[in-house]
């Protein structure tokens, strides 16, 4: 009903051919066969994050096709971290008649322009990554299936104020970007809730590489706690400065933070980082061990967060292409919409009735140069 003439437009020249193709293939040999778009951060500063989605959706796709319910082909764009080149590679995708469904962006920022074109023109799309407030709430065809800000922050900061008798925190977040703005308003919104004083709010911008004013301020302030709200690039840097002015207290990250990025620029500085999330990799349980070890067979790495998310990610696409029974934009909508209970790597998982994610986190904190639980 909202369609434009624009998006009308698109909708039309992209559902034409699509519908009957398929259901001749369909017909013929009874699986059901569809194109993934795929919009992925996979050049720039933040490619490792794009890197790890790629490899867990590749490594997915192999397993799918191999059981031969579904026949999945990944059509997948660069989006290099940007608003504009991710739109560009959403409207080619969109365009594209044999496209059922998109996954990505990779940041909630490039959602926040992707998420409003898809939804108009009915495309299912599905973020593995984008943990902002308000994403799924963009439109009824717009989805994710990783944990949000406004879950992994609680929680950590829960566990440090337990862990560390913490009462007084310093802020710093990145104000030119909707992942980190939000996750920095979760923060502001937890440490209130929880009486915590907050002794200073102070900002930086992307691509910024030296924090000496921000973090000599905190210094003085002498917090319990700093709450950092940064993608890997800069969030690490910000912990090496901090570490080499002789701030030691811990840090609570969100998701941005659980890279393994952090540690390889950081290095010992990363000690002490503390995040919450759906992902741990030694968890004693089958089906996540079979997944670390077929991806550090095919990748030569262990799998991070983002891995895991992306690789589950397609098995929810693939499951809810059968339930809808047919390689349809507005079929698949409903049936993702209706995905309840599914069993992945990262745990039990259900979409609420505005397609965000109910799961529950685990809280990690850097030690010795590697991610642990914190007990
Ligand atoms: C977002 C994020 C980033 C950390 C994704 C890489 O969570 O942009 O929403």
């Amino acid at each position: 009903a909202k369609f434009t003439a624009l998006t009308s437009l698109l909708v039309l020249s992209a559902c034409g051919g699509n519908q009957a193709a398929g259901d001749d293939e369909q017909k013929s040999t009874g699986v059901i066969k569809a194109d993934i778009g795929v919009i992925s951060y996979i050049s720039g500063p933040g490619a490792a994050y794009g890197e790890a989605i790629t490899n867990g959706l590749k490594l997915a796709l192999e397993e799918i096709n191999n059981k031969g319910e579904v026949e999945l082909n990944l059509v997948i764009e660069d989006s290099a971290g940007k608003q504009d080149q991710a739109l560009t590679a959403a409207q080619k995708l969109m365009n594209s008649e044999n496209v059922t469904a998109i996954i990505g962006p990779t940041l909630s920022t490039e959602m926040n322009v992707v998420g409003p074109e898809a939804d108009l023109n009915g495309v299912p799309i599905m973020g593995t990554s984008t943990t902002a407030e308000g994403i799924p709430q963009i439109g009824d065809y717009v989805f994710r299936n990783s944990l949000p800000e406004a879950l992994a922050i609680p929680a950590a900061i829960d566990k440090a104020i337990e862990k560390f008798d913490a009462k007084k925190v310093a802020i710093l977040y990145g104000n030119d970007d909707v992942f980190t703005k939000s996750g920095f308003d979760t923060m502001k919104k937890v440490a209130e809730e929880k009486g915590l004083e907050i002794l200073t709010i102070e900002t930086f911008q992307k691509g910024q590489s030296d924090y000496n004013a921000q973090l000599t301020k905190i210094k003085g302030l002498n917090p319990d706690l700093i709450l950092a709200s940064a993608l890997y690039n800069e969030g690490a840097v910000i912990m090496d400065q901090a570490r080499k002015m002789g701030i030691d207290v811990p840090f609570v990250g969100g998701n941005g933070f659980n890279s393994p990025e952090v540690i390889k620029i950081a290095g010992d500085a990363a000690d002490g980082l503390i995040v919450a999330t759906p992902w741990y990799g030694e968890k004693d349980d089958q089906k996540v061990q079979d997944f670390v070890s077929k991806f550090e067979e095919k990748y030569g790495k262990k799998p991070d967060q983002f891995a895991a998310q992306a690789y589950d990610a397609l098995y929810i696409m693939a499951e809810a292409l059968k339930n809808a029974g047919e390689a349809d934009r507005d079929a698949l909508r409903d049936a993702l919409a209706g995905i309840s209970g599914f069993n992945g790597i990262l745990g039990n998982f259900s979409f609420d009735e505005e397609g965000d994610v109910v799961m529950d986190p685990t809280v990690l904190v850097i030690k010795d140069g590697a991610f642990k639980v914190l007990e």
